[in-house]
């Protein structure tokens, strides 16, 4: 019983596959409710509202889901802000239909509330929506109460929004989804690659990361079984690359390597191909050509800084010796790799600027992603650090906001080097080809999955696979495969 339409909001390009939506979609229609789908990312910009009122219209919907899979693009140069079209959309359909709407996804579970509060939906979903959605779905079309479901925020009667904390639910009872919500064979053609996800939550303790806000804070692991049964439903459908959708996939190092050998035993390491977010450490020799065995053909290790008093002071587990030892291990098992740093954080000095730059242009990656600024989230320590308590730190000149919401981009840049580490770090990096660097002075920034015309053309000309290693490969004149 019940229709529900739901929507992918992400209109950014190259398209990356919204692979919630699937996990969702599969999961209402186990519950036995219809779905339609409308896909903003196939769609011209200045038509998705007129699209999204026709596909209303003509599916006449009882709910309607839309997913927010990013609330802005996390770059501090660009501060591009994603809700606002989103929230005219949903003001639109409401102006059309009185079917609820619902939001959910990665971007809105960072920040539920903010994001809730933003958007003007009727209801929203933090953490997964396998289980909440079509509960809600079911208690709506029942006329049954709602204030139950965990996960859920609403309006109360008053008109204010009340949320109940999400239920972190065990992977291994959710039944095989289908990837037939969305149109996984379009996303490798337009996005170079599909994403899967071998599990949710961590149990790191990095002092900005919202993955644990939104996923949870233990490890709930995906049996690799039925990883190896959903890559096979994929390939299935011809699509043979895919990007895991871990926050880190050698987390826990011994769920990884019991996924890469369900792989191998399925006879499937030669057949695809899969890059990966990996941690520095767990990450040696045997783990590297084990992965290299099941497919994988690049790595991008979240290392943040090559200082390591910085990476102490950022709750990190891994040290620079350690990031050495990840990228030679990668290196001689055939897996190419990118390394990606976070300047800017408390703490942070030039020389610890420089120390990095120095270091990542040394240890031997493929590619160096440069970031500069922290985005700072509710619920992390990075916030409780620079909002509250004790060590109240003071915001940079320009974000010196009494309390933000956090919802609208807002990064921490460590004062004393505010000012001038654009400057260094554009000359510490020079003519180096192998980093990404989002430079605030050039417009036209490398280093930013929103809106790439070099990616989206790129994958047009048929290269596959992470969207660093393209512009690698495109960089480096190698053909497509
Ligand atoms: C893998 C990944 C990437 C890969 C994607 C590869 C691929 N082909 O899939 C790459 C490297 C390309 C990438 C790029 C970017 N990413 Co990214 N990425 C991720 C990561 C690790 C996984 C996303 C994912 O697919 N998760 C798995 C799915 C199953 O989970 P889910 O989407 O949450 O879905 C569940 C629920 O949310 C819910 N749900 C989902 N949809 C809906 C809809 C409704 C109606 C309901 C009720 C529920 C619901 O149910 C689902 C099942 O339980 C996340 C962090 C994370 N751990 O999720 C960051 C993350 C989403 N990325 C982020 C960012 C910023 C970006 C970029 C903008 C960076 C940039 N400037 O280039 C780009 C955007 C690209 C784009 N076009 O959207 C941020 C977004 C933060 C924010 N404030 O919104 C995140 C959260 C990381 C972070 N903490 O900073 N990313």
């Amino acid at each position: 019983v019940g229709r529900v339409l739901l929507v992918n909001a992400n209109t950014l390009q190259p398209p990356v596959s919204p692979v919630g939506l699937d996990y969702v979609g599969s999961a209402l229609e186990a519950a036995g409710i219809e779905v339609g789908f409308l896909d903003l990312a196939f769609v011209e910009r200045d038509a998705a509202e007129s699209e999204l009122l026709a596909a209303a219209a003509r599916f006449t919907p009882d709910v309607i889901g839309v997913s927010v899979r990013n609330t802005d693009d996390c770059s501090m140069a660009s501060r591009d802000f994603l809700l606002p079209p989103i929230a005219r959309w949903i003001a639109a359909l409401k102006r059309q239909t009185d079917a609820p709407v619902v939001v959910g996804g990665i971007g809105f579970s960072v920040l539920p509330r903010e994001s809730f509060e933003f958007l003007g939906a009727d209801y929203g979903i933090a953490g997964d929506g396998e289980v909440a959605f079509p509960r809600l779905v079911e208690s709506l079309c029942d006329r049954k109460p709602v204030e139950d479901i965990p996960g859920l925020l609403w309006r109360t009667p008053s008109g204010e929004a009340a949320f109940n904390p999400p239920a972190a639910a065990d992977l291994g009872r959710f039944p095989l989804p289908k990837r037939r919500t969305a149109d996984n064979p379009g996303y490798l053609r337009e996005g170079g690659m599909v994403g899967i996800e071998t599990k949710r939550g961590c149990e790191s303790c990095c002092i900005y990361c919202a993955d644990p806000v939104a996923k949870g804070r233990r490890f709930r692991l995906r049996p690799p079984r039925l990883v190896v049964a959903e890559i096979r439903d994929l390939l299935d459908q011809g699509v043979d690359v895919y990007h895991t959708c871990d926050s880190e996939f050698n987390l826990p190092g011994s769920h990884a390597g019991a996924v890469c050998e369900a792989i191998l035993e399925a006879g499937l390491g030669d057949r695809i191909r899969w890059y990966a977010y990996c941690s520095p450490v767990p990450f040696d020799d045997g783990a590297a050509r084990l992965y290299r065995k099941a497919g994988c053909r690049g790595i991008n290790f979240g290392c943040d800084s090559g200082s390591d008093a910085v990476l102490a002071r950022l709750g990190r587990a891994h040290r620079r010796a350690d990031i050495a030892r990840a990228v030679a291990a990668a290196k001689s098992a055939g897996i190419s790799c990118m390394l990606d740093f976070l300047l800017g954080g408390p703490g942070e000095t030039l020389d610890s600027i420089r120390e990095t730059v120095e270091f990542a242009r040394s240890v031997g990656a493929d590619r160096v992603g440069l970031s500069i600024g922290v985005r700072v989230y509710p619920g992390t320590a990075l916030a409780e650090m620079v909002f509250g308590g004790a060590g109240k730190r003071t915001p940079p000149e320009d974000q010196r906001e009494r309390r933000p919401d956090l919802l609208r981009p807002y990064f921490w840049i460590e004062p004393a080097v505010a000012d001038s580490v654009n400057g260094v770090v554009r000359d510490l990096v020079g003519g180096d080809e192998r980093f990404f660097f989002l430079d605030p002075s050039q417009a036209e920034a490398n280093y930013n999955y929103n809106d790439n015309t070099m990616l989206v053309e790129a994958i047009r000309r048929g290269y596959r696979g992470a969207f660093w290693d393209i512009l690698r490969r495109v960089a480096e004149n190698s053909p497509p495969d």
